[in-house]
């Protein structure tokens, strides 16, 4: 089993802070996004898509989408549990997995890409023709990061961790997507104190260097 990983991204981050939570190491293959390895035509058969992260099985079966990889994971050893027990923390984790994607995730990477001279023909990740950055999506981003880190927020004043009492996958993307807006500048507003609160907790667990 390989892990086809880029150190820097936020999306493997992912993947490898949930590896570290449940103490598992695979072997890692770095993909240098910089110099566009994956976009070679050797990277594109394991993921047409041309994005990291991509676990690689034995058979040879190519499983991309870090939260799809951590299901990978929990499925094999499930212990300890990081994408819910039951049918209510099982649905909370995925409501606030996708809240991390959805309006957390692609509101940085609108506000990071649509912004960065070398993003100017790569508005999206992976794609194998131009696609010109849109300046009007730069606002759009940071406009959305300042809703997110609200909702957040307001979650976390009720909630110790995103999904319920225990730490999960869900808080691992928040704190790679929270991360990830530094990027753009954003960092989480003094005012937030129990964003803040939980930031420190979830940052200070040795996974979160992983
Ligand atoms: N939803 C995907 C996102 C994958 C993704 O966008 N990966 C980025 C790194 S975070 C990438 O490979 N970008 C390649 C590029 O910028 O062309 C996941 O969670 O795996």
């Amino acid at each position: 089993m390989k892990l086809y990983d880029y150190g820097a991204a936020p999306s493997p981050r992912r993947v490898r802070i949930f590896l570290a939570e449940k103490g598992l190491e695979i072997e890692r293959i770095e993909v240098d996004l910089r110099t566009g390895q994956h976009l070679k035509p050797e990277f594109r058969a394991l993921n047409p898509r041309g994005v990291v992260p991509v676990l690689q099985l034995d058979d040879g079966t190519c499983i991309d989408e870090s939260i799809a990889i951590c299901r990978y994971f929990e499925e094999l050893q499930p212990e300890p549990p990081l994408m819910g027990t039951d049918a209510k923390s099982k649905a909370m984790v995925d409501s606030w997995v996708r809240h991390a994607d959805f309006d957390g995730f692609l509101a940085v990477a609108d506000a990071f890409r649509n912004s960065t001279p070398a993003f100017a023909k790569a508005g999206l990740p992976g794609a194998d023709e131009p696609v010109p950055a849109i300046e009007a999506l730069v606002d759009r981003g940071h406009a959305s990061i300042t809703r997110y880190f609200n909702r957040l927020n307001q979650r976390l004043a009720e909630s110790s961790y995103l999904a319920g009492d225990s730490y999960t996958a869900a808080d691992i993307s928040a704190l790679c997507v929270v991360d990830f807006a530094k990027w753009v500048k954003r960092t989480v507003p003094d005012t937030h104190t129990d964003l803040l609160r939980w930031y420190a907790e979830v940052s200070a667990r040795p996974s979160a260097s992983a």
